[in-house]
């Protein structure tokens, strides 16, 4: 039995949407993390496209970065045998099921989210209704699956809160139906900052090219970008954000991509400029990044292939998502069908 089947072990669920290009920041602080899991967990990890159209792209561009996004996913080391990859939209449930939470989400809850006061100030020409209630059917792809961990990068925390709230609150109503999911940052790498801009996070839409390390940008681009990251001008390398945020921010892409301590860093980049030291970090990305591309392109090109993957994915999920739906069903006093 292959560990996305097994019923006895705890529930891993995360997503990403189809929107931009995958980061360096998206893999440190999410994918990477999700890699070893399936070996103590059930997993499951989605393509988010219904929360994608929150904000407008092409439909021509949003296809062809959910099969560019699944591929990298596989090629990051995501085994389709050993963890249920599928598409939101492929399970009809993650619909159905955040209708019935808005019905017990607050207004007032839904207005205090951070992303939604970003979203909306960059987009102030759509703040449709679907971008507001954006974390709702964030909740429904968590609990519909029961998933007891669920990890992501640090901006995603305030988003989690509210699906706990949401879940506990559905529970004390109704008695226990849903999971009351945990979050599960990494300890390095959780909130990746951009490159230019050190203050902000390093995000995979709406950036400027050299602010952000892509996954699928060639090694000498990858160099360049980071030979040119903002740093400041003590010279000294020491991780203080408050003060020193950007070489901060390079010691944190360099120690999760490697595995070694800030104090280890410190230790052997101090004194020798930054020219040393970023080359240093420009080594450690390109080693990370060289394997997932090698892979990226074998695995793109098989459409059909991964069109199969995804097919098999949504039938297992469905199974899950329809033993939920059930509860829930049966919790609100709808008729059986
Ligand atoms: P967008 O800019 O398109 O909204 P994003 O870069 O914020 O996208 P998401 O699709 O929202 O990416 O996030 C996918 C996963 O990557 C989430 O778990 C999120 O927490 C994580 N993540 C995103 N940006 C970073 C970052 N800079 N550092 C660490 N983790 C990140
Ligand atoms: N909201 C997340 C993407 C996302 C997600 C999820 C993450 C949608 N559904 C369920 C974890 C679990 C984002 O914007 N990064």
């Amino acid at each position: 039995m292959t560990s996305g089947t097994n019923r006895q072990r705890p529930v891993v669920l995360s997503g990403v949407q189809p929107s931009g290009r995958l980061t360096i920041g998206n893999y440190l602080g999410a994918l990477k993390n999700w890699l070893p899991l399936h070996t103590e967990y059930d997993c499951h990890y989605m393509l988010v496209d219904l929360h994608s159209i929150s904000v407008r792209q092409a439909p021509a561009d949003r296809l062809e970065r959910c099969y560019e996004f699944i591929a990298l996913y596989i090629a990051c080391g995501l085994d389709p045998d050993r963890n249920v990859l599928f598409v939101q939209s492929h399970v009809p449930a993650h619909s159905e099921l955040a209708w019935i939470l808005n019905c017990y989400t607050q207004y007032g809850e839904l207005q205090r989210m951070t992303q939604f006061k970003d979203k909306s100030a960059r987009h102030v020409d759509n703040v449709n209704a679907g971008l507001f209630c954006y974390p709702v059917l964030m909740a429904a792809d968590i609990l519909l699956y029961g998933a007891h961990r669920v990890p992501v990068g640090d901006d995603q925390r305030q988003h989690l809160e509210l699906t706990r709230t949401v879940a506990q609150r559905f529970n004390r109503e109704h008695g226990e139906t849903f999971v009351v999911p945990e979050t599960m940052t990494p300890p390095v790498g959780a909130r990746i900052m951009g490159l230019q801009n050190p203050e902000a996070k390093m995000s995979k839409s709406e950036d400027a090219e050299t602010n952000a390390i892509y996954l699928l940008d060639e090694p000498k681009r990858v160099e360049r970008k980071i030979k040119r990251a903002v740093t400041d001008m003590d010279g000294g390398i020491r991780f203080d954000p408050d003060t020193k945020p950007g070489v901060s921010n390079l010691m944190s892409i360099l120690s999760a991509c490697t595995g070694d301590s800030f104090e280890t860093i410190a230790r052997d980049y101090d004194g020798k400029g930054y020219g040393t030291f970023k080359q240093a970090v420009a080594d450690a990305v390109i080693a990370v990044l060289e394997p997932i591309q090698q892979h990226y392109t074998e695995i793109r090109a098989d459409e059909e292939g991964l069109r199969g993957v995804l097919r098999a994915g949504a039938a297992r999920a469905s199974e899950r998502a329809g033993g939920t739906m059930e509860r829930v069903h049966h919790a609100l006093g709808f008729i059986p069908a």
